[in-house]
């Protein structure tokens, strides 16, 4: 049995290229050329940078240095975020997959990011992972948690993260016992203890009459969820202002409110008054991949930068207190009072830094933080 997925072998052979990079062997390998250069990996965009894990595991053992930016590392606009330097028929082909693990990662950290950055001190949780392959599970749920995710729901998290998977119950629990009130007695009857209880309440009535079932027949309660689908949605508002309405002149003010279902960054703005925490699952797991690019900028030496790139290898100074980058040749003199913030991840195809989630988050974690401070949300969640 096995699912159609290229297996570790084929991508780390560059078998995963594009047919392009085979016939720029053949002809490069035919007339004996092969130059030295540096080739570095841009976007037009900001971002937050991911992926470094699996693109070091790529290119281990090929006889080039890499030097990247740190995960977790706020990018901006035509910054390079990583730059090889090497033969270039030593990485030819790895420019596909080398792309494919920063473009994908990146993209879902810097949603998870800006719906963290949204969310302020209420919580995000990843959701969506059931909208990607499931071969990529991990990577989705460990570049949320990059992000700043407060938690994530695929349970692999726990065997390749190390991190505890959270969830709640869904419809099929509810309809599997025909009842409301036997599926929310089940699950707090039978789940771990530490597990929240947190009731899902809009399966057949409104999500008012299904909570206020809930306050009346059950002790232990921490939240409720409303997945309201979107035929039902109207002011979505209103709705979670009459549950909390009736949580609180029961005396339950207390039970957090839970929410999901096509939640959007409007939706975090508008509704974190109200709302605890937010399941989201589409913006976060299916983001769009940020289109990073890598491109030759020396060649023996010398600048070769195509139209519409800059020439040149460059590092990134950073003063960390406003945030403000600014990019020099990597061997001019650097700028005081600022940070370079690439260094040396691969020496002649060693890895001489691993690239580690849980410091990667609180870099991101602390980006986001100077973001508040410098009161620059709105220009992040563009
Ligand atoms: C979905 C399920 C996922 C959420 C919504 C995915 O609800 O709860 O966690 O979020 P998204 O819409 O932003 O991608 P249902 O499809 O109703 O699934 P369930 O009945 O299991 O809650």
């Amino acid at each position: 049995m096995s699912f159609l997925v290229v297996d570790e072998d084929d991508i780390k052979k560059g078998i995963t290229t594009d047919k392009y990079f085979i016939w720029t062997e053949r002809v490069l390998k035919e007339k004996n050329v092969n130059p030295r250069v540096v080739a570095e990996v841009t976007t037009s965009n900001w971002g937050v940078f991911a992926g470094l894990n699996d693109v070091l595991e790529l290119m281990e053992g090929l006889p080039v240095d890499i030097y990247a930016m740190p995960e977790g590392c706020l990018f901006h606009p035509y910054e390079p975020v990583l730059f090889i330097e090497g033969n270039y028929l030593d990485f030819a082909r790895y420019e596909t997959p080398l792309l494919g693990f920063l473009c994908h990662a990146s993209g879902v950290a810097t949603e998870a990011f800006k719906a963290k950055l949204a969310a302020g001190d209420k919580r995000i949780l990843s959701f969506g992972t059931r909208r990607q392959h499931p071969a990529l599970a991990a990577m989705i749920e460990r570049a949320a948690y990059i992000g700043g995710v407060d938690g994530v729901s695929n349970f692999s998290a726990e065997k390749y993260l190390g991190i505890n998977s959270v969830g709640t119950m869904p419809h099929a629990l509810i309809i599997s016992f025909g009842s409301q009130l036997e599926a929310w007695k089940s699950f707090d009857e039978v789940v771990d203890d530490e597990v929240s209880r947190i009731y899902l309440v809009d399966t057949y009535y409104d999500e008012k009459t299904e909570s206020i079932l809930v306050v009346e027949n059950l002790k232990r309660i921490d939240g409720v969820r409303l997945d309201t689908p979107s035929t039902r949605r109207g002011n979505f508002r209103r709705i979670i202002e009459e549950v909390k309405w009736e949580l609180g002149i029961r005396g339950r003010q207390d039970v957090k409110i839970v929410i999901s279902g096509g939640l959007s960054i409007e939706d975090i703005l508008n509704l974190k008054d109200l709302v605890d925490v937010f399941g989201v699952g589409t913006m976060i797991a299916g983001a769009r991949p940020i289109d990073f690019a890598l491109d030759i900028v020396e060649k023996e030496g010398r600048f070769v930068a195509k139209r519409g790139k800059r020439g040149g290898k460059k590092q990134v100074y950073r003063n960390w207190d406003t945030l403000e980058d600014e990019m020099r040749l990597f061997d001019a003199e650097p700028p005081s009072g600022k940070e370079g913030l690439l260094r040396k991840f691969i020496e002649n195809g060693k890895i001489v830094e691993k690239s580690d989630m849980e410091r990667a988050r609180e870099l991101a974690l602390r980006e986001m933080e100077i973001i508040r401070r410098l009161d620059k949300i709105e220009e992040y969640l563009k």
